[in-house]
């Protein structure tokens, strides 16, 4: 028995000395035969990583020397036709503009740290999500819109706004981006030559990325002539609810307004040709000059923020 046990001691010993004493020597060798180029991309990758840091201390540097209360947007360069193709960040540079605070926008780092786009960072401070950074806004600056709303009317333009922001939006994009392959979208930019090079690349990536985000939420499993329904719904019940009314709420403009107009600001002007743009001028044309009120109250220069072609 112990003859047995020294026996397996002895081979246990053999067999790790031969892994641990081939293993370091296979890896020396092949350190030794590629010295030059292990050398050469650890000096690229920290470079590389130090340049990163350095570019972002300095952006970081730029956004705090905006000055104190002024808001630093982050959001997608000017579109053409429209001064900001996101919906989500048009009603926030309207809210901007109807609570007069001070802002500047900032183009190179769109996307935030809850990966989407618009955020902010205001003194010092990142806020990320439209509808919080509003909310955020209101309580810093001491603005309330809607003051004089009953809660009854909070509550349906509450309903409606989800209604277009977390609905319709969706369903919009279903046809900007799996049907309409994203080309009125990029018509809608001045696309720098080397991105243009890359878009027949790129555009595959965004619309599987595209068709798993509404498959996720849903409304990407209905037919077409299901979403096609549903978003005309959406616009029905948004133009009912406007109704004869200058505003959403009444003739005075609120806070949702911002965020209606965003929406509908994307049909009237960068996809009035699409089937939600044709539906906005067949039925609801009150969505239209609701539009126009809006860009002429709180965009007078809307043609200087726009993006020359
Ligand atoms: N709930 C967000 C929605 C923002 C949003 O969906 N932004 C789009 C641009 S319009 C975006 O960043 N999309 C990039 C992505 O989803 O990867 C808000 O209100 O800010």
């Amino acid at each position: 028995m112990n003859a047995m046990r020294r026996q397996l001691n002895l081979s246990s010993v053999a067999m790790l000395q031969t892994i641990f004493g081939a293993f370091p020597q296979c890896i020396t060798e092949f350190v030794d035969g590629s010295k030059y180029y292990i050398i050469t991309a650890v000096a690229i990758a920290v470079t590389a990583k130090l340049g990163f840091y350095v570019q972002k201390q300095n952006r970081r540097k730029k956004w705090n020397a905006a000055g104190r209360d002024v808001v630093v947007v982050h959001t997608f360069p000017r579109g053409i036709r429209i001064p900001n193709l996101s919906p989500f960040a048009l009603k926030l540079e309207t809210y901007l503009r109807m609570a007069d605070i001070k802002y500047v926008l900032d183009t190179s780092q769109p996307i935030g740290y809850k990966g989407k786009s618009p955020w902010i960072t205001l003194n010092g401070e990142d806020i990320a999500d439209s509808q919080l950074i509003l909310e955020a806004l209101a309580k810093k600056f001491n603005k309330n819109f809607s003051s004089h709303l009953t809660p009854e009317q909070l509550g349906v333009a509450q309903a409606m706004r989800v209604m277009a922001e977390e609905h319709y939006f969706w369903c919009n994009e279903i046809w900007m981006c799996l049907k309409d392959n994203f080309n009125t979208l990029l018509r809608g930019f001045p696309v720098p030559f080397l991105l243009s090079l890359a878009i027949p690349i790129l555009k595959p990536l965004l619309a599987r990325r595209a068709k798993n985000m509404v498959h996720a939420n849903g409304l990407g499993r209905h037919t077409d002539q299901e979403v096609q329904d549903m978003t005309y719904q959406d616009l029905e019940a948004l133009s009912a609810w406007l109704g004869k009314k200058d505003y959403c709420t009444g003739d005075k403009a609120t806070e949702v307004d911002c965020a209606i107009f965003g929406l509908m600001a994307q049909l009237v002007w960068v996809s009035p040709d699409s089937p939600n743009g044709r539906k906005l001028r067949e039925d609801c044309s009150n969505l239209i000059d609701y539009c126009n009120r809006m860009k002429e109250k709180f965009w007078p220069d809307w043609n200087d923020n726009l993006a020359k072609n």
